[in-house]
């Protein structure tokens, strides 16, 4: 399996996490991805590949474009105003509040952030505009014919909604990438995100859409972040209507249980015949993973990927989270291997 990859990811290296009421060093941090490419290199995945510049349209096909401009501008309109810190916002338009856009970058961040754990600084623009090139280059190889890729997106995406950021992620990558494939051809994608956290910015995305298929399972918004969006009873609106899943698990979910989510899963993607399949794959899922609580081991990765491959379908792994971070490469490639050797 190819991998797309670059080190522009780097640029995403912000210093401060709001995390139990303390400012620490970043669960989201650069040698995630380091680890995951090193990984790649040593089982001799296959060939790893630079990703092609697709310009701006294809984000904003997907995003708003005042979040878009918000986002190239934020790093710079915080330091210009003296502070000391990364940027994060303090204030949000919270029930009965207006949703004027304001002005100060205080009060832009509010608009714009869906979590203020995530901080903005210097280069997270530029790493995410990377991280979602990366995303399309590995959508066209599906085009030209590959039947597996693997996407190495960093920063993650699957958190970021049409106007928002936040739970370390800034672009969609997935969602623009299945936007490249319906804009190239494809008639039906289906997204299936396994990321312990349930992706609530894909799921915005594409809420009233049926020509994209939402399937997530992860921990219960009741006990884990985004804690606003991904219960059972949300399953679309509008044309989308039955076209969003989710399968949210309590904590302390072993495999087992997981699997059997993934099996219900795997049959609605079926029954759905998309023509092609995207893995929003997230490894925090795995038993010491240091902000998530299912217990999956590393074998169990691996079982999962050969799972996948039983759909036989045109695969693009795009990677979102995992913070267990000795341990990233090994269940993030176990995934890819698991899923060729049943390929
Ligand atoms: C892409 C992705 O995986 N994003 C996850 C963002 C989660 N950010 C907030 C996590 C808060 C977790 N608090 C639990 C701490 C347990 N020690
Ligand atoms: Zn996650």
């Amino acid at each position: 399996m190819e991998t797309i990859f670059t080190e522009r990811h780097q640029l995403r290296n912000s210093k401060t996490e709001l995390s139990g009421g303390e400012l620490v060093e970043p669960f989201e941090r650069p040698s995630r991805a380091e680890y995951i490419i090193d990984r790649v290199r040593a089982v001799n995945l296959g060939p790893i590949s630079a990703p092609d510049d697709f310009g701006m349209d294809p984000i904003l096909a997907i995003h708003d474009k005042g979040f878009i401009d918000f986002l190239q501008v934020a790093w710079t309109d915080w330091k210009a105003e003296g502070f000391a810190g990364e940027a994060m916002p303090t204030v949000w338009p919270a029930r009965r509040m207006s949703t004027h856009i304001p002005t100060h970058i205080e009060g832009r961040l509010g608009y714009y952030a869906l979590a203020c754990e995530t901080s903005i600084s210097e280069g997270t623009w530029e790493a995410a505009y990377a991280a979602a090139q990366v995303a399309l280059t590995g959508a066209q190889r599906l085009n030209d014919g590959a039947k597996s890729v693997f996407s190495l997106c960093r920063p993650p995406g699957h958190h970021a909604a049409i106007d928002m950021y936040g739970g370390y992620c800034f672009i969609n990558n997935a969602a623009v990438a299945a936007q490249h494939l319906l804009d190239t051809g494809a008639t039906r994608v289906a997204i299936l995100d396994v990321d312990f956290h349930h992706g609530n910015g894909t799921q915005d995305i594409f809420d009233a859409r049926d020509d994209v298929l939402f399937v997530s399972l992860h921990g219960d918004p009741m006990d884990a972040f985004p804690h606003f969006l991904g219960h059972a009873d949300e399953t679309g609106s509008g044309a989308g209507a039955g076209f969003t899943v989710n399968y949210p698990m309590p904590p302390n979910t072993d495999f087992a249980t997981w699997r059997a989510a993934l099996a219900k899963a795997l049959a609605q993607i079926a029954d759905y015949a998309p023509d092609a399949l995207i893995i929003s794959l997230g490894v925090d899922t795995f038993e010491t993973d240091p902000i998530s609580f299912f217990k999956l081991t590393s074998d169990d990765f691996t079982t999962y990927g050969a799972d996948i491959a039983s759909l036989n379908l045109p695969t693009l792994f795009v990677m979102e989270g995992g913070y267990d971070i000795a341990e990233i490469g090994v269940n993030t490639v176990n995934v890819l291997q698991g899923f060729e050797s049943a390929s």
